[in-house]
């Protein structure tokens, strides 16, 4: 089908004035990319793209991902002119306005058609990928001979910023390696980036960084909408590599005064909209303004979709009537139901288990992946050392996208951003896994997780300077309670093989919001002073009571994770009224009503002393000014695990030593 440029033309130029009122009107926002690359929305949106406006969750429509998240107006104008009711006029007139849908970046949540939280540069490549990654899976496992249900591409808008990013550069190489030929990733290639020109901080050439990856490369002038649209057919038609094209635009086109320069990268633009406007062709008078002939010919596409996907309807619907059991596994899949009975389905460990928590995980993961088909599980290069190998499958790779272990290289902010990609495609339940003292090289990504309530999982070991021989960097002091501070991220910390089983089935459960599970590189004792279903449905909780005091309370001993055993320890040493609370999650156990915290920690027990081998300031919120807190709170040091813990004084005795002086 040829385009029909006139009104694409039009639709482009209207797309611009809807981003020169927008950000006029809200005073804040990004003029350059929307204006830059009108065209390309003019062809993606008016032509290209495979999508339904009215059905937005469409399994095998194309996803769009904007990763260039500053140039939101590009998004919410083009949604809109789709008709997409989640952007309707009023929103577009609310742009990053109070309550509004179209906030300053997008958010996934917030708006239909936003397939990807984005603003931080280069996260959304990641997010691209990782589509891409849950598209390659469901294809292999549901498509079939006779019926093609999944055929969709991925499409990601970057710009420079993007490109210069560490977590897409690492995506790019992971999906080069893995010829996820499914994606195609559109770079605005306009020599300006937010200070100055681009060249000021880049000279790389980009075709040939992305041709020794393995990417197919194609560079078209990217306000030439004919040349655009038969660089992507090209790129949709390509196998075997994923597609990058270098459209080479012209940043704030239609602002004279400051296109092709770093003024027109936000809205410096802005002061010159009326004679942009005038020049455009739009209407003085209007702001905001749709013609009629623009409405009338996305109503017109809007019809050529509806039957694409009609007829996309009747496949899928003869593919259930002669497919049931992948039907019914797809359903539980869209809905990403999880057993409400997980944690029954996982053995108990012997009562005299002596193992590392990572290796518990190991053990629990099996069931659990059983149990939860869609789970799959990635390492950044240490599936060794995590343990989170699913033992039934095997890995992902080009000739078997059906793996469900994915070796993500050591590219940890990659993985981090390709498993939000998964997670935001909603099919497959994504899991990976690294060094806990490797957190901080994941954080950006987990963080957007959190912010847009993906259900990821992060199976993190090596989480103290338990380690050992490694040293301090690679012993984690203070990385535990600086993920606590992630909103929404609920960080685990389990203490033994059976709170591991717990905090596993509560992760798979959590459907609002990552997990993130602290595991632990050495031997942990079982801890059998406590029963095993309170240890197992504790978690749930946060923090319980993991052993009630006899007689009167006079003191709480609190501890989370591999430290809790020198809790249970102490109390038994100390005697009668010593109650001992484990607390594995912070993130759960704050969210208890008032009573249950009360009931755990009676506010009429003061004396109370908390241990953990990490920095100790967010434990105080527990034990008060009247306690004590035993903790790290210093680098580590290299030596034998049990050496360093005793140096740093991370030991039972040291718990009796701070009880004794409270009594
Ligand atoms: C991780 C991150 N760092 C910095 C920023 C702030 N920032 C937003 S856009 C931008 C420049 C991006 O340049 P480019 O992608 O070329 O966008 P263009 O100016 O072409 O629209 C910067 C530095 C950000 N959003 N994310
Ligand atoms: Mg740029």
């Amino acid at each position: 089908m040829t385009l029909n440029l006139a009104a694409l033309s039009q639709a482009a130029n209207e797309a611009r004035g809807l981003a020169m009122d927008a950000v006029h009107t809200s005073n804040s926002g990004h003029l350059g990319l929307p204006l830059g690359c009108a065209e390309i929305g003019a062809v993606l949106y008016g032509h290209a793209l495979r999508h339904n406006p009215a059905d937005p969750k469409w399994l095998n429509r194309d996803r769009f991902v904007l990763s260039a998240g500053h140039g939101s107006m590009f998004l919410y104008g083009w949604l809109h002119l789709s008709g997409y009711a989640s952007v309707d006029h009023d929103q577009v007139k609310k742009f990053r306005a109070l309550g509004s849908h179209t906030p300053g970046h997008p958010e996934f949540h917030e708006t239909a058609g936003v397939e990807a939280t984005t603003g931080p540069l280069g996260q959304g490549v990641a997010n691209a990928v990782g589509y891409a990654v849950s598209q390659k899976m469901a294809a292999a496992k549901y498509n079939t001979a006779a019926h093609t249900i999944f055929d969709n591409h991925i499409v990601a808008l970057a710009g420079d910023g993007c490109m210069q990013e560490g977590v897409a550069m690492e995506a790019i190489a992971f999906a080069g390696h893995f010829k996820l030929d499914n994606l195609i990733l559109i770079y605005d290639s306009n020599d300006v980036t937010l200070d100055a020109m681009a060249a000021a901080t880049q000279s790389e050439d980009a075709a040939k960084r992305f041709e020794a990856v393995e990417w197919g490369v194609q560079t078209i002038p990217g306000n030439d909408m004919t040349a655009f649209l038969a660089a992507f057919e090209k790129a949709k038609a390509a196998t075997g590599k994923p597609q990058l094209i270098i459209a080479r635009t012209l940043i704030g086109k239609g602002i004279p005064e400051v296109a092709g320069t770093a003024k027109a990268h936000g809205e410096g633009g802005a002061k010159f909209v009326d004679a942009a406007r005038k020049a455009l062709g739009l209407p003085e008078n209007e702001h905001f303004f749709v013609s009629n002939e623009t409405r009338a010919y996305f109503v017109e596409h809007g019809k050529k979709l509806a039957d694409e996907y009609a007829a996309w309807q009747k496949t899928y619907e003869a593919w259930r009537a002669v497919n049931p059991t992948l039907a019914t596994d797809l359903d539980v899949s869209v809905k990403a139901e999880v057993p409400a009975d997980l944690l029954s389905k996982i053995p108990q460990f012997p009562a005299d288990a002596k193992i590392a928590t990572r290796k518990a995980g190991s053990d629990v993961l099996q069931p659990v992946a059983e149990a939860v088909p869609n789970l799959v599980s990635g390492s950044a290069d240490l599936h060794g050392s995590t343990l989170n190998y699913i033992n039934s499958s095997k890995d992902f790779t080009p000739s078997n996208w059906g793996g469900r272990n994915i070796r993500f290289g050591i590219r940890e902010h990659g993985m981090c951003g390709i498993m939000n990609g998964i997670a935001y495609d909603g099919l497959f339940h994504a899991s990976g896994a690294t060094f806990l003292v490797f957190a901080d090289y994941c954080r950006g990504s987990i963080r957007l997780a959190a912010l847009s309530g993906l259900p990821t999982l992060y199976i993190f070991t090596h989480d103290s300077v338990g380690v050992g021989e490694d040293g301090p960097t690679h012993q984690p002091v203070e990385t535990v309670s600086a993920l606590r501070l992630i909103p929404n991220l609920d960080v685990i910390r389990p203490a033994d093989p059976e709170e591991t089983a717990g905090a596993f089935a509560a992760a798979l459960l959590h459907k609002t919001g990552p997990t993130l599970l602290s595991l632990t590189r050495q031997v942990l004792p079982n801890l059998n002073d406590i029963p095993v279903q309170t240890r197992r449905e504790g978690v749930f909780k946060g923090g319980y009571i993991a052993v009630r005091e006899t007689g009167p309370l006079k003191l709480i001993l609190l501890g989370a994770g591999s430290e809790l055993q020198h809790a249970v320890a102490a109390a038994r040493q100390l005697g009668e009224g010593v109650r001992v609370v484990s607390v594995p999650s912070f993130h759960r156990f704050d969210k208890q009503s008032q009573a249950y915290k009360d009931e755990v920690l009676p506010s009429s027990c003061r004396k109370r002393v908390a241990i953990e081998a990490g920095v100790t300031g967010l434990w105080w919120k527990y034990v008060g000014l009247d306690g004590k807190v035993i903790g790290i709170d210093r680098f580590g040091i290299s030596a034998p695990g049990g050496k360093v813990m005793e140096v740093l004084g991370i030991t039972a005795q040291a718990v009796v030593d701070a009880a004794k002086s409270l009594l």
